[in-house]
């Protein structure tokens, strides 16, 4: 399955409650996480760390929201270079920085599947589904909004319009356990699935996932995978500021990234929220890295490959 991968280092902290996240990608190159997907075969191009210019502050009638104008920068920067990476390579992989990446990244690779004539799907892996609008948001923590944005729920000026907004009903949320109340009406508003974790107490990872693939396959579709460390269980996922207890287990990850690499469907993957001041000794660096390999195709026993 090896093709090329462009790694987008997006080393963004002001979406997030505390600091740590602008050393994500290098924390991840430091666990060798390049070196990892070399070995599979995979022809990795890493171009580096993105960085906007100082800008003024922007005003916003949510008093909470903090760092705005940062923010719509971030945002207009890597809807572009993700779009870029999307079109030159097989599975880019876009390395944060706080989950306020995905805002950037999910309507570059939507555009790229536009151009393709192929609707975009979104596995949303993540203790929250990151559905708050500028008018919503309590904490003003902009990592707390990138889903409305990608699917256009609302007017998030000054963040440039989003001219690829996909469609709520392509999106299959994992590991949710973190809701608030605005985040739950628009969950009933859109009809977004959303696999809780009481749902994955019930029937295990595999059942939704699998639907989930099925519905992509048929629709001939794109898919983006959105990893959060927080959708893992904190016990060996330490490096992230919002741990919410009762996260995915490392088997149930692992089989979710290697069911994904089997797939062949996965065409770009955002891992967000590492926060390496948080971390013990490089391990939850290490966990990306080999979550990653799986994806990728790193296999403990060779077997046939299943088409899902
Ligand atoms: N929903 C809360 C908490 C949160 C969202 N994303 C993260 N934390 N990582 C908020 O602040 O919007
Ligand atoms: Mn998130
Ligand atoms: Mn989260």
């Amino acid at each position: 399955m090896a093709g090329t991968s462009i790694i987008l280092g997006a080393p963004i902290q002001i979406g997030a409650s505390q600091p740590g996240c602008i050393m994500g990608p290098q924390s991840l190159r430091t666990a060798g996480f390049v070196q990892a997907l070399t070995e599979l075969g995979w022809k990795v191009t890493d171009q580096g760390d993105l960085s906007i210019p100082p800008r003024a502050p922007i005003a916003h009638p949510n008093k909470a929201i903090h760092d705005l104008a940062e923010a719509s920068a971030w945002v207009e920067l890597l809807t572009e270079r993700a779009y870029a990476a999307a079109r030159d390579s097989d599975l880019p992989i876009f390395m944060g920085g706080d989950h306020l990446m995905s805002a950037g990244t999910i309507p570059g690779v939507s555009r790229r599947a536009a151009e393709l004539g192929r609707p975009l799907f979104v596995l949303w892996l993540d203790a929250h589904p990151d559905l708050h609008t500028l008018d919503t948001t309590a904490s003003g923590n902009l990592h707390g909004t990138p889903m409305a944005y990608a699917c256009g729920l609302a007017d998030f000026a000054p963040y440039p319009p989003n001219a690829h907004p996909i469609d709520p009903r392509n999106v299959c949320m994992m590991g949710i356990r973190s809701v608030d109340t605005a985040e739950a009406a628009r969950i009933k508003e859109t009809g977004i699935e959303v696999n809780d974790m009481r749902a994955i107490d019930e029937t295990g990872v595999m059942a939704p996932l699998k639907a989930f693939l099925a519905r992509v396959r048929a629709a001939e579709g794109i898919l983006h995978v959105s990893f959060d460390v927080d959708f893992l269980d904190p016990s060996f996922a330490p490096a992230v500021g919002t741990t919410v207890p009762g996260g995915a287990t490392f088997r149930e990850a692992h089989l979710i990234m290697e069911t994904l690499g089997d797939s062949g469907l996965v065409a770009s993957l955002d891992l967000v929220e590492l926060n390496p001041f948080l971390d013990e000794k490089g391990r939850t660096a290490k966990v990306l890295r080999d979550f990653t390999a799986s994806l990728f195709g790193r296999r403990v026993l060779d077997r046939m490959t299943r088409s899902f």
